[in-house]
């Protein structure tokens, strides 16, 4: 038997940062994800010995594990019925609604529950086999909530974070979940919890001190260890962000600025492009932006070919109820809008329910002269801090719900409440019309704003917070 490869730095999120791709000559190959976690990690990494524990994407048994890029990745197996069950039942069919204001109702099975306790305990025992002495562990998200304390019960000797890349709900609604307890004391495993935004970290001490008794102070929980001795859990805001570096200079590069052209004379050089890129997903706000729109054809403040709404909504969790619903709902309103005010040649939306390259989005966000980021509860939403990082021109405006963490950082964003659609509208309509120079001026100010707290900065931050966990990091750059 090899000796195990043990690790100083373990991630542990919901999919391994990798896809597995299928060559032409029919071998399979494994490609790097593009997101912004795996950027981060992989600076984060630099220098250290670091593994990732996550599910490979195919049900079934898991792959062996095996190097990429200089990162040791551990595959943790579901079976079909797990991904029914723990993935899309318990996490996002019952944790997604009621941590995002249940904007859709949220269901409970108590078979779910279970296949999540048991998923939970096979990713904490992957991390404690890959985890060296004295290791630290990054947990992520929502679908990992018991892997802390059940990775403390098997390894006291870890150092345990976990961070929250989705809300943290307000008490009266965590309070619904019949398994709330149990999520507590899953998180109370950890040394340091890590939430967007602030209001998020209070939640979560406020549900720990009301609905589970603890004791709590400012932003620190005490627990009790399993030898009784009492232990302090701080929980505060680190809001994540965007490889800024990264994507401004594909932005710049000349393919995507001759992309960029060549997509606005495909929509027929209108004078306005709007633009909308999401997850297909209720808590987006794409039904409430389509809804402002239409109201704005039927008011004719505008028509096409004057103006176009891009629609990129990326399939998320077809097999999910909430989801399905939606899409039927999305499609059929696009198609009564283009029927409605569409002119020959130019669509009044173009809907596009697919997946596009990284340089795609880039060349979309140039294109952009309004870009319509309307969640009703989103924990950060990156495509904003995208768009603004693409905008190097300093064109466009961004329109940006107060109800996502990216508000919180984005404030000179034309901020809307999407549940008011008479002042979306307003909101949409100054968005075109204010003077272009002081649109310029806002845009540069989010863009710095963004390039000072980076993805970078976001990992550093939280990995300090975890090593000062409990007392607090030096003030400088927290
Ligand atoms: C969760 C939280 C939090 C989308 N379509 C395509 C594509 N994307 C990329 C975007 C962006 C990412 O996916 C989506 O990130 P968001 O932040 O907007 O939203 P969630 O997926 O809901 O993410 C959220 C985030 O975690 C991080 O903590 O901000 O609040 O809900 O990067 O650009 N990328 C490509 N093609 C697509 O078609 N290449």
């Amino acid at each position: 038997m090899p000796r195990q490869r043990t690790f100083d730095l373990v991630i542990a999120a919901n999919r391994l940062p990798v896809d597995r791709v299928v060559t032409p000559d029919g071998r399979s190959e494994w490609h790097r994800s593009p997101g912004g976690l795996v950027t981060a990690m992989d600076s984060v990494m630099r220098g250290r010995e670091g593994a990732w524990v996550g599910w490979a994407g195919e049900a079934g048994e898991a792959p062996a594990p095996f190097e990429e890029s200089g990162m040791w990745l551990h595959p943790v197996p579901l079976s079909e019925e797990e991904l029914t069950t723990f993935y899309e039942g318990f996490s996002n069919d019952t944790l997604w609604p009621i941590y995002h204001d249940v904007i859709v109702p949220a269901h409970f099975h108590r078979e779910w529950w279970q296949d999540y306790e048991r998923v939970n305990e096979r990713f904490a025992e992957a991390v404690c086999k890959v985890a060296a002495k004295g290791a630290k562990v990054w947990i992520h998200d929502y679908q990992l909530q018991l892997v802390p304390a059940m990775v403390r019960a098997l390894r006291p000797d870890l150092r345990i974070g976990w961070f929250n890349h989705i809300p943290f709900p307000p008490v009266e609604l965590f309070a619904q979940l019949p398994w709330r307890s149990r999520i507590i004391d899953g998180l109370l495993g950890a040394d340091y919890l890590g939430f967007q935004r602030a209001t998020d970290a209070q939640n979560f001490v406020r549900a720990a001190r009301q609905l589970d008794g603890r004791a709590t102070r400012g932003d620190t929980v005490t627990t009790q260890d399993a030898d009784g001795t009492d232990r302090v859990v701080r929980a505060s805001a680190v809001p994540i962000s965007i490889d800024y570096v990264g994507l401004e200079e594909l932005a710049k590069s000349d393919a995507v600025q001759a992309r960029a052209a060549e997509i606005r004379t495909s929509l027929g050089d209108p004078d306005i492009v709007l633009l909308g890129i999401d997850r297909l997903d209720y808590t987006k706000g794409i039904r409430h932006r389509l809804k402002a729109y239409e109201e704005l054809l039927a008011q004719d403040t505008f028509r096409p070919p004057e103006v176009t709404f891009v629609q990129v909504a990326t399939p998320s969790r077809e097999r999910v109820g909430a989801y399905k619903d939606l899409r039927s709902e999305v499609e059929a309103t696009v198609g009564r809008i283009n029927g409605t005010y569409s002119a020959l040649g130019s669509p009044a939306v173009h809907y596009l329910h697919q997946s596009y390259p990284r340089d795609e989005m880039a060349a979309l966000f140039q294109v952009a002269d309004v870009m319509l980021v309307t969640p009703l509860r989103d924990g950060m939403n990156l495509v904003a801090k995208e768009y603004v990082t693409c905008r190097h021109d300093l064109g466009g405006a961004l329109v940006l719900s107060e109800f996502t963490g990216a508000w919180h950082e984005l404030q000179q964003a034309f901020v809307c409440n999407p549940h008011d659609i008479e002042g979306l509208k307003q909101t949409m309509l100054r968005a075109i019309s204010t003077d272009p120079k002081d649109k310029r001026r806002l845009m540069r100010a989010s863009r710095r704003r963004v390039a000072e707290h980076d993805v970078q900065r976001w990992a550093d931050r939280f990995l300090t917070n975890l090593e000062m966990a409990p007392e607090r990091p030096p003030a400088k750059g927290a």
